[in-house]
């Protein structure tokens, strides 16, 4: 049997609300990849709700990695997103020096900070600013395009209409070359949704679109990466990986909205979990 890849997530726990490790440690599972979690907060629900209890993790995040690293864990993917506060952000940076040995650790920072052109109600602008740092860090950041304005210190009405338009941010995105990059919630129309992505190794940049289905749902952005972590976790190329993730969030969006889900729960993908249990017995290699 093939030897199952180790992927630590460090993301909050929103208790409610379909997000962050809620989402991840599923997803991964069913995927077939064993999955540590190192939570960075504990809410009660996420911060898409009008109130939510916040506790801070950043002292654990310290001695679990420091016990991590007394029983030499190692991993195949180190992959970040919501973050509790400034400070974490360095632990975070730490985390990655400590557990990436060379190519063998692919590292994804999912720079979560906001959404519909706006920060998420605990990032700060000197949060938003030092995820700089982490990005700088990753093998691979999978920005919303919200998230791609605040990297990139430009205003989010200068969003490109075309997939075309992104060619230029993701270049500036992936410091020229040295990190892949995917842009989700790109806009090529009121009926389209997708993401844009360069992959670092091939050179290539792509469009991976959908239908939309005509309302959007918080997390799927969590969604989204945690499938494209597992999937790159397959051995898959990034533009297959990206579609991969792409066509399973529209139709746990699809799902979702016949359902009558309320958008603020986050997607109903729990009954799909099974179609990402497929083919788990294929390669394992990083990206
Ligand atoms: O889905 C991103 C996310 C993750 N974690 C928390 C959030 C959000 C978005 O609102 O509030 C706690």
């Amino acid at each position: 049997m093939k030897p199952i890849s180790r992927v630590a997530a460090i993301h909050d726990i929103s208790g409610f609300g379909r997000c962050s490790l809620t989402v991840a440690l599923p997803t991964l599972s069913a995927m077939g990849v064993q999955c540590a979690a190192l939570p960075t907060a504990y809410l009660s629900a996420h911060t898409g709700f009008p109130r939510f209890t916040f506790f801070d993790m950043t002292k654990q995040m310290i001695d679990t990695a420091g016990h991590w690293k007394d029983m030499d864990l190692r991993f195949d993917a180190l992959y970040s997103g919501f973050l509790g506060s400034e400070e974490q952000i360095g632990v975070v940076a730490g985390f990655f020096d400590s557990f990436k040995r060379g190519d063998g650790t692919l590292v994804v920072v999912d720079p979560v900070m906001g959404d519909d052109g706006k920060p998420y109600k605990t990032y700060t602008p000197q949060m938003c600013s030092r995820m700089k740092e982490l990005t700088a860090k990753a093998d691979l950041i999978t920005p919303n395009v919200t998230e791609a304005c605040i990297l990139l210190d430009r205003p989010y009405e200068s969003l490109p209409a075309e997939p075309e338009g992104y060619k230029e941010w993701l270049d500036e995105l992936s410091g020229g070359g040295k990190r892949s990059v995917v842009i989700t919630g790109v806009r090529p129309s009121p009926c389209r949704i997708g993401q844009v992505y360069f992959d670092r190794k091939s050179g290539d940049f792509g469009y991976a679109g959908r239908e939309f289905v005509g309302m959007t749902f918080h997390g799927t952005g969590d969604l989204y990466s945690s499938v494209l972590v597992g999937a790159l976790m397959r051995g898959l190329p990034l533009a297959d990986a990206a579609d991969m993730a792409a066509g399973f969030v529209r139709d746990c969006c699809e799902l979702s909205l016949a359902d009558g889900t309320p958008p603020v729960e986050g997607v109903r993908f729990e009954s799909l979990l099974g179609r990402l249990t497929t083919n788990n017995e294929q390669r394992t290699t990083n990206s």
